[in-house]
């Protein structure tokens, strides 16, 4: 079994969906956190591929990007579904988790002071679609795609967990949602994953806006 490195800044953020996924299969990783002084120092940033983090190593190859990491461990561990169908439809939930996660890092980062009673009366224009189809597989019981978890689930289950911090009754009106994120939430590892003192430890965001 390989073990991993992910290299990220002492925060939540980007990797919370790859940490979900190494902690939820059993993988192993060791955390490389990076401090704001080595980040400014230059050095660091200058070797990143895109000249940010997120990166995952797994042996002498570096993979930056969060999506392209949780692909990788994805199609490494069998979170891409069952045949190429499925796979498109993970990518188009982790795609549209990708367009909701990039709203709200404007708002946190940018417009948090005049925006956020507006973003929040607007959240469920945007959590409608995926409580449709959460309901299309399975009746919404089980997983966004097929019969098995995949890294859509994580990278979903993550923004998810974000907005009940901004917005606590943002469920309240998607019984479906809701329900999964607590199914998910439970799974042992992922449970003891955020019951851990590390994992409490880290910020959501690294503005302290949440
Ligand atoms: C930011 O945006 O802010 N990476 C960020 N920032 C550092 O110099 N599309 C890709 C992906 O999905 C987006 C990557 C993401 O992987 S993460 C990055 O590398 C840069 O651009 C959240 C975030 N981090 C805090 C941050 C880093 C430098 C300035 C702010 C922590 C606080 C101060 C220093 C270190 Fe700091």
């Amino acid at each position: 079994m390989p073990t991993y490195t992910l290299q990220y800044f002492h925060l939540q953020g980007r990797a919370e969906p790859v940490r979900f996924l190494l902690k939820d299969q059993g993988l192993s990783w060791e955390e490389e956190v990076v401090t704001p002084e080595t980040w400014y120092q230059g050095d660091l940033k200058k070797s990143c591929a895109f000249g940010q983090l997120p990166a995952l190593k797994d042996g002498d190859f570096t993979l930056y990007q969060s999506n392209a990491i949780l692909r990788y461990l994805g199609r490494a561990h069998d979170l891409y579904g069952k045949d190429r169908q499925e796979a498109a439809l993970i990518d188009m939930v982790n795609d549209s988790v990708e367009d909701l996660r990039g709203k709200y890092l404007r708002l946190i980062y940018q417009t948090y002071e005049e925006e956020k009673g507006r973003y929040i009366e607007n959240l469920p224009n945007e959590l409608k679609y995926f409580e449709c189809c959460l309901s299309k597989n399975n009746a919404g019981k089980g997983f966004f795609v097929g019969e098995k978890i995949s890294f859509a689930d994580y990278s979903l289950l993550s923004v998810l967990r974000n907005h009940l911090v901004l917005a606590p009754s943002c469920l309240h009106d998607f019984p479906l949602l809701k329900a999964y994120v607590d199914r998910l939430s439970a799974r042992p590892n992922i449970k003891s994953f955020l019951e851990c003192h590390e994992s409490k430890s880290r910020p959501i965001n690294w503005n302290g806006k949440q």
